[in-house]
């Protein structure tokens, strides 16, 4: 046992820890509660940097809460419905379910190897059935509420295969990744969560979580997109019909010059003259095969046509023409807009391609009008009536306040943030809970009857709509009237699935209810959540959307599930590009010092990217860990960079924290074959100062561990203070004891194998794990000494050890007396003397 050998530890601690059950989680309600989440994975089959990154970060945290007395819940699961397994299933013919339980067993693994201090007692799949009862349970729960319904809306349809395809399958020329067909738009009935009821909770609910980046925040509130304007009227010229439009800029309003439609809004044939009626119908139909991207690109030009209708403009009662525009979005505010193309530059562009009249009704205070392109800042209002002189942002409530006074519009807030579309035409996941009677119309699955359970004899082709659709199992008996009726075929987005399962975990194997409100009040909301980026929109702000409803429900008494949020920074490798076939190459095949395609010798681009198959810079956990072991990975990601930045894969970085592990093993070997420790009454010089180094230490790794997590500095303590110890001339004082035992305590969360291993070696039996976490002693922080420097004409010439109580008098007498002092003053004049008390003398000489 006199080498470092982490093969020979690892698993021998991760035994005896499942043995003793050190990582289940306490319910001991004196202690107080600490809920550590990271995002749980998808079981794609293998693990990769970027979780074992989130992970670690996650069981660092639990650890030290643990440490410092905390009951800690620290659960993993699988968000283990969607795509890949069914894609599987049609390539390969294995079962999804087959093919996501093995990914799950290889993966579960896989962690358990990372030395996660997990509790698996509480893991959930939300493919299992035990688990789905109650994702189901809850759609219902939202049905009962009023915060469930079904619409028509578009699906990327594959008219070959006659399949309904999900935006991953369609690549970016619009093509099936299947069949290569162009892919059609088509109008389904679907399924909604009604998310925009709660648009306004969710934007400033935003303020209560100050533990938030503001970058998530902020994407948050733009997905939300909260919009304050107004609702105005444009009639019809011949006929009591009007058209409402959505703007935030009422002030414009005597600047419009034509009104636009979306090509779907229902006036549209209405308002179409037989003139134009061919060429509407054409373009109606263009539009429809195109995506909402490719409508709204700022790059295209706008393209519309007239329909030969005309309204009336409510404040001038002129007459102007109604258009139909791509660019006008149906699904946005009234789905019409009023056009000003001088002050918006959409209509600028639109109303030059069609020679539309342009009306300037805003200047700016001092100086002209342009017409050479849309002035959009506040000004001076004109040509506009009684409104001329105003400034704009006045003039918008005041034409607001006329249109309310007269009937035809008035103040309105407008989200951007539309209701969530759940249905899914596939079969992995779970089944919407509803049947479809000729009689009684929908009704929901009574809750007896759940789960409804994906039947398990189904072939997969990829052809011909969801699997579901084709089996006997949609033929039922209505609950309600018993007249033969159909299951919904549609199964839910897998968002659902992960809105809630954090609140699954404290109570992870209930079967009489999805969770014990009690438990879960108890546990939640979640102290700290570990996870990517790529979720700062949608996976959290479903589950904020779910919280509230169930909150709304009576199950539970908070209004924000996740308190504090790290999203984690990626993991980049060494990447090799050829700049010119931009063909990427595998660092194995490239020489570092000389990095040359090897095929064509041209010089190859050299930068650091996120690990990823096809740029071969990807580097598999199972290899570090077999070369190195888990310690090591785990001190290298936590050292490497702090946790929400980017991380460059370093080998030699790596090494270097291999190196330092091992360090800190021939430190505390050393130290156990020490002879026993001496007493003494009072301290040493040198053993105060391993004294400092050892509570300084205590106190910025307490502090690194605090809010922020700083990982990375709170290694380099480690480093420093293992240096100070291995500096240290009083190996054989009760200090230098208390130096190797708080060494060890504070690298336990970080390195929890090799910690509980030295630990052990010296003689204690308990887990190190249990042990409490050190607090420091901040009369030992104060330093005896300092060192002051000597700097002549600002140029520094020496230091010395000086008392650190000396006043600026005594420093300069120190500094003058000092032997750097007197060799560059000696025969000269002292014209000033600066003291920095606790840093330099400079004394300026002439
Ligand atoms: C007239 C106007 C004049 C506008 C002006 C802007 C500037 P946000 O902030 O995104 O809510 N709009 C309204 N509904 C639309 C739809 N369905 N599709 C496309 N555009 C739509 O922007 C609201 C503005 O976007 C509205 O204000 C409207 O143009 C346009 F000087 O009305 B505005
Ligand atoms: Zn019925």
């Amino acid at each position: 046992e006199s080498r470092y050998n982490p093969a020979a530890i690892e698993e021998k601690w991760q035994q005896i820890w499942a043995d003793l059950g050190l990582d289940k989680t306490q319910t001991d309600s004196a202690k107080q509660k600490f809920y550590a989440l990271s995002m749980f994975p998808y079981p794609s089959g293998s693990l990769h940097m970027g979780h074992v990154r989130n992970y670690v970060i996650t069981d660092v945290i639990a650890r030290q809460k643990r440490m410092q007395g905390y009951r800690v819940l620290h659960p993993m699961g699988w968000d283990a419905f969607g795509l890949p397994a069914e894609n599987a299933a049609i390539d390969r013919g294995i079962p999804p379910a087959k093919w996501t339980y093995q990914n799950i067993v290889q993966m579960r693994s896989q962690l358990q190897r990372l030395g996660l201090s997990i509790d698996w007692d509480r893991e959930v799949a939300t493919c299992s059935p035990e688990y789905y009862k109650w994702t189901q349970w809850i759609f219902l729960q939202f049905l009962k509420a009023g915060l469930a319904y079904q619409k028509e809306a578009a699906v990327n349809w594959d008219p070959i295969d006659q399949t309904v395809l999900a935006n991953e399958q369609v690549d970016s020329e619009g093509r099936s990744w299947r069949s290569g067909a162009k892919v059609e738009r088509k109008l389904l009935r679907q399924w909604f969560l009604k998310i925009t009821d709660y648009a306004e909770e969710l934007l400033n609910d935003l303020d209560k979580l100050p533990g938030w980046p503001d970058r998530v925040k902020l994407m948050q509130a733009n997905w939300i997109g909260k919009s304050i304007g107004a609702y105005l009227e444009f009639p019809l010229v011949d006929s009591d019909e009007k058209i409402g439009v959505y703007t935030t800029r009422p002030d414009t309003v005597y600047g419009v010059t034509y009104v636009v439609l979306a090509p779907e809004h229902p006036l549209t044939k209405r308002v179409t003259t037989p003139e134009q009626q061919a060429s509407v119908e054409a373009f109606v139909q263009e539009v429809a095969n195109q995506s909402e991207l490719e409508r709204t690109a700022e790059d295209k030009p706008k393209r519309g046509i007239p329909t030969g209708g005309k309204a009336i403009h409510p404040f001038t009662d002129e007459e102007i023409p109604i258009w139909i525009a791509d660019y006008v979005l149906y699904e946005y505010g009234t789905g019409a807009v009023m056009g000003v193309p001088a002050h918006d530059v959409r209509d600028f562009k639109f109303a030059q391609e069609k020679s539309l009249p342009i009306k300037v009704v805003i200047v700016p205070e001092n100086g002209d009008a342009s017409t050479l392109a849309a002035y959009t800042e506040p000004g001076i209002v004109v040509n506009s009536g009684e409104f001329d002189g105003m400034i704009s942002t006045n003039a918008k409530e005041a034409i607001v306040k006329h249109a309310e006074k007269h009937g035809f519009g008035n103040a309105r807030i407008q989200y951007r943030l539309r209701d969530w579309l759940i249905s899914r035409q596939r079969y992995w996941g779970a089944p919407i809970p509803v049947i479809h009677c000729p009689n009684c119309g929908i009704v929901p699955v009574p809750d007896e009857d759940l789960p409804v359970e994906l039947p398990e004899e189904v072939e997969f082709t990829g052809r011909g709509g969801s699997p579901l659709t084709q089996l006997d199992w949609v033929n039922v008996p209505c609950p309600t009237c018993g007249t033969p009726a159909k299951r919904e075929a549609d199964t839910m987005d897998t968002f659902i699935d992960s809105s809630w399962y954090y609140l699954r975990y404290p109570d992870a194997r209930n079967d009489q209810q999805a969770f014990d409100p009690a438990k879960t009040n108890d546990w939640m909301p979640v102290d700290q959540y570990v996870g990517g980026i790529e979720h700062a929109i949608l996976h959290l702000l479903y589950s904020r959307f779910f919280t509230k409803v169930l909150r709304d429900r009576g199950l539970l008494n908070f209004d924000e599930p996740f308190q504090r949020l790290l999203t984690q920074g990626m993991v980049q490798g060494i990447t090799y590009k050829n700049p010119v076939t931009g063909k990427y190459i595998a660092p194995a095949q490239v020489d570092p010092n000389d990095p040359k395609d090897p095929e064509t010798g041209e010089l190859l681009q050299v930068f650091y990217e996120k690990m990823s198959k096809s740029k071969y810079n990807g580097i598999d956990p199972e290899e570090v860990l077999a070369k190195y072991g888990v310690d090591t990975a785990r001190m290298f990601i936590l050292f490497k960079a702090p946790p929400e930045k980017d991380l460059e894969w370093e080998d030699a970085d790596v090494e270097g924290q291999f190196r330092f592990l091992n360090r800190v093993w021939r430190l505390v070997t050393d130290y156990s074959n020490q002879p026993a420790v001496a007493s003494q009454q009072a301290l040493t010089k040198p053993e105060k100062e391993l004294r400092r180094a050892i509570h300084t230490a205590i106190k910025a790794v307490s502090e690194d561990l605090e809010g922020e997590y700083q990982f990375n500095t709170a290694v380099s303590e480690l480093m420093k203070l293992s240096n100070a110890l291995a500096d240290a001339p009083c190996k054989d004082s009760a200090i230098y004891a208390e130096g190797i035992q708080s060494l060890l305590i504070l690298l336990a969360p970080f390195a929890p194998h090799i910690a509980e291993e030295l630990w052990h070696s010296l003689g204690n039996t308990e887990s190190i794990h249990i042990q409490p976490w050190l607090k420091y002693d901040e009369s030992a922080l104060v330093a005896d000494e300092i060192t002051l420097v000597v700097q002549i004409n600002g140029k520094k010439r020496g230091d010395l050890q000086v008392p650190a109580q000396a006043d600026k008098a005594e420093l300069e007498k120190f500094a003058r007396e000092s032997e750097a002092a007197q060799r560059y003053i000696e025969g000269k004049d002292v014209k000033k003397v600066i003291v920095v008390p606790g840093k330099l003398v400079n004394f300026v000489v002439g």
